[in-house]
């Protein structure tokens, strides 16, 4: 059969071998890019999906009232010697360096310690690391039902009348401004590093 039909044999070596040229070049086109975020990418995820606490304005909020704003969650307490302060003032950085883009972000700090974080102290500490964070309280069986689903754990420790730490998860939840859980970011991360991820999400990553 090829005897009869040399000039088709030859031809599809040659379209075969252009064929392989062509593919090795999508290959190289399909190089994945560099990943759109740096923090943990957990778009999808199946947890974290409701919210419905009081700030510390002592309105009640839902993750729907933040539509259209990048918002970040953060679970402690205001007694946290160091965890806590360190994560808010790493978010206050990274409210400086996005500069009036940090209006379209708000920042929530969860208490795990409803029975001594009230709202007054909560309103006293919070706005401290920047004013337009917000303070988030709740029934101690309310704060863990929401630290539940957002696979938030905490633990009383050393608890000598009234005087005991919290052990706690210390990551960042980040929501795009369609309220969908989009990025978890380890705590003490670089603030540069929250502010770039933040404006992805800002301009629709
Ligand atoms: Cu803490």
């Amino acid at each position: 059969m090829s005897s009869r039909f040399p000039s088709t044999f030859r031809f599809s070596r040659l379209a075969r071998a252009a064929a392989t040229t062509l593919a090795v070049a999508l290959l190289a086109a399909c190089t994945p890019p560099e990943p759109v975020f740096r923090s943990t990418d957990i778009t999808g995820a199946e947890y974290g999906k409701t919210l419905q606490l009081t700030d510390h304005h002592g309105q009640t909020r839902t993750l729907a009232d933040f539509k259209g704003k990048v918002v970040t969650i953060f679970f402690g307490y205001t007694q946290c010697p160091d965890v806590c302060p360190t994560a808010l003032a790493g978010m206050s950085e990274v409210m400086r360096q996005l500069g009036p883009d940090g209006d379209k972000v708000q920042v929530i700090f969860i208490t795990v310690d409803p029975e001594r974080d009230t709202p007054a102290l909560l309103a006293e500490y919070v706005p401290v690391f920047d004013k337009r964070f917000l303070g988030m309280y709740g029934t101690p069986d309310k704060i863990a039902e929401v630290a539940k689903d957002f696979r938030v754990f905490y633990r009383k420790s050393g608890d000598l009348a009234g005087h005991y730490t919290i052990d706690h998860s210390a990551g960042t939840y980040v929501f795009d401004p369609q309220g969908r859980l989009r990025l978890y970011v380890k705590h003490a991360e670089d603030p540069a590093v929250i502010a770039a991820d933040i404006k992805a999400l800002l301009a629709g990553k």
